[in-house]
């Protein structure tokens, strides 16, 4: 398989971190790839209409894209636990953990977009308030919500991978207020799946 991935982007970490978690990382290719909505890159798009990475690969079968179900087709490809709990409660809860770490990733791009990315004239400061607060409401919510001490899920794979990806850009302050949140990112960031996936580089828009 390939893992159609870029170096700097949460979504495309929390997949291979995945993978690493589940034992499958050996069988998965990586390789880098640009993207930008300002600047179109031909072979995403060949594999994805939706112009974004990840995607995975997969010989003699249709690509899948969105790291949510590039995680749960990888979690068929092991024999060991699920880590994406399969029903009750549990699944639920880890469904809903991920999908808050995916809007704090949503919103946080929406931030650079806002403040950084966009040409300056064309910012409107009121727009990039309104989803910083979603990204400190969510810092908020996981500080109260994530489950700590549960055996690992889907929803501490995207958290820590969103989270990582909030300081790597250095997009707001998560651990003044949430020493539980904290002490828990940091513990997270030692796991080989985390330092075996570092984040690095910069995106390239049009401009
Ligand atoms: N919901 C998607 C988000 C993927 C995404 O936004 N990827 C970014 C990189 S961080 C991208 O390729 N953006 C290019 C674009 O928006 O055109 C997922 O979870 O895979």
């Amino acid at each position: 398989m390939q893992l159609i991935y870029q170096t700097h982007s949460p979504y495309a970490r929390k997949a291979l971190v995945f993978a690493h978690e589940a034992g499958i990382a050996r069988d998965i290719e990586v390789i880098h790839q640009e993207t930008s909505p300002t600047l179109r890159n031909e072979q995403v798009f060949a594999m994805n209409p939706l112009g974004k990475v990840p995607i995975l690969v997969r010989s003699g079968l249709p690509a899948i894209f969105e790291s949510d179900i590039i995680c749960a087709y990888f979690d068929t490809l092991h024999d060991g636990r699920k880590l994406i709990p399969e029903s009750g409660e549990a699944r639920w809860h880890a469904l809903q953990i991920q999908a808050v770490a995916q809007g704090i990733c949503d919103a946080g791009i929406l931030v650079r977009w806002e403040t950084l990315r966009r040409p300056a004239n064309l910012r409107y400061p009121p727009l990039s308030d309104g989803y910083l607060e979603k990204v400190t409401a969510s810092f908020d919510w996981l500080e109260q919500h994530l489950d700590v001490e549960s055996p690992m899920h889907v929803g501490h794979i995207a958290v820590a991978t969103a989270l990582s990806w909030v300081e790597f850009r250095a997009l707001a302050d998560l651990r003044t207020r949430r020493p539980k949140l904290a002490r828990w990112l940091d513990e997270f960031e030692k796991r080989p799946s985390m330092r075996a996936t570092p984040l690095s580089g910069e995106t390239h828009d049009a401009g």
